[in-house]
């Protein structure tokens, strides 16, 4: 029915701590989502996120015990490797990889409150750049902005990419949107939660790349 209706992240509990295996079953499933946007820049993003994904499992995997949570994992390479951390092992990985999701989270709610160029209103530039802007620009040097540039030409049309959304199917706008709505909820807090911790251990850094 709808990709984001199947994918959707679990509501976290009053802690705001994030489960790890339900956080990396969640965006297990993203990375397929670019095979649909069909341009080979997108190849590149999608590499990124898989392997930031990746680098997270291969951790979590040698102790689930241990690594319950999202910060269980990032605390316990602060005592592994003090001298390097946080540009370290899973640590750097979910600092790019929410980004990322982050990214996603500002054009799936610019798309449903509706942000249009009149002028163009079947294209999403203004979204991706919303986006982009807010998300992903400042940590990027001027190569990696070229690189944006051109997947911001090879964006999908907005129909197009709703209609990805909706696993190919023609579904009316206001349903997908209600779909990317209800999505957004539980999503969003927790993109928020992994910033806030991130926040709190004072783990995140801002060099470019
Ligand atoms: C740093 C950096 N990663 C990497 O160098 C850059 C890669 C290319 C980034 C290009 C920017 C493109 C922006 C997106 C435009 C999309 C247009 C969308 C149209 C729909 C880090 O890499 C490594 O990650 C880390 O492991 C390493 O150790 O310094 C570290 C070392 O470097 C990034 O900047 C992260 C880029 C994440 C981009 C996410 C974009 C998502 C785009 C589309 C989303 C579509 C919506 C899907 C919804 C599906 C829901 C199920």
């Amino acid at each position: 029915m709808s990709i984001l209706m199947d994918n959707q992240f679990k509501e976290l509990p009053p802690d705001k701590s994030v489960d790890t295996k339900l956080f990396l079953d969640a965006v297990s499933h993203i990375p397929a989502f670019f095979d649909c946007l069909g341009s080979k820049v997108f190849s590149i993003i999608k590499s990124d996120i898989n392997g930031n994904i990746t680098k997270i499992k291969g951790v979590y995997m040698k102790d689930p015990a241990k690594y319950v949570t999202l910060e269980d994992i990032v605390v316990s390479e602060r005592e592994a490797y003090p001298a390097e951390w946080p540009k370290v092992g899973a640590t750097l990985a979910l600092m790019w990889l929410k980004r990322g999701l982050r990214f996603i989270q500002i054009l799936l709610q610019s798309l449903a409150d509706g942000d249009r160029d009149e002028n163009n209103p079947n294209l999403i530039r203004v979204n991706v750049t919303k986006a982009y802007e807010q998300a992903l620009k400042r940590y990027h040097g001027w190569i990696v902005q070229k690189v944006f540039n051109a997947a911001l030409v090879a964006a999908p049309y907005r129909s197009n990419f709703l209609k990805a959304l909706s696993k190919g199917e023609e579904v009316k706008e206001e349903d997908c949107l209600a779909n990317v709505r209800q999505f957004l909820v539980n999503y969003t807090s927790t993109v928020d939660a992994i910033y806030e911790m991130y926040g709190n251990l004072n783990a995140e850094l801002d060099y470019t790349v």
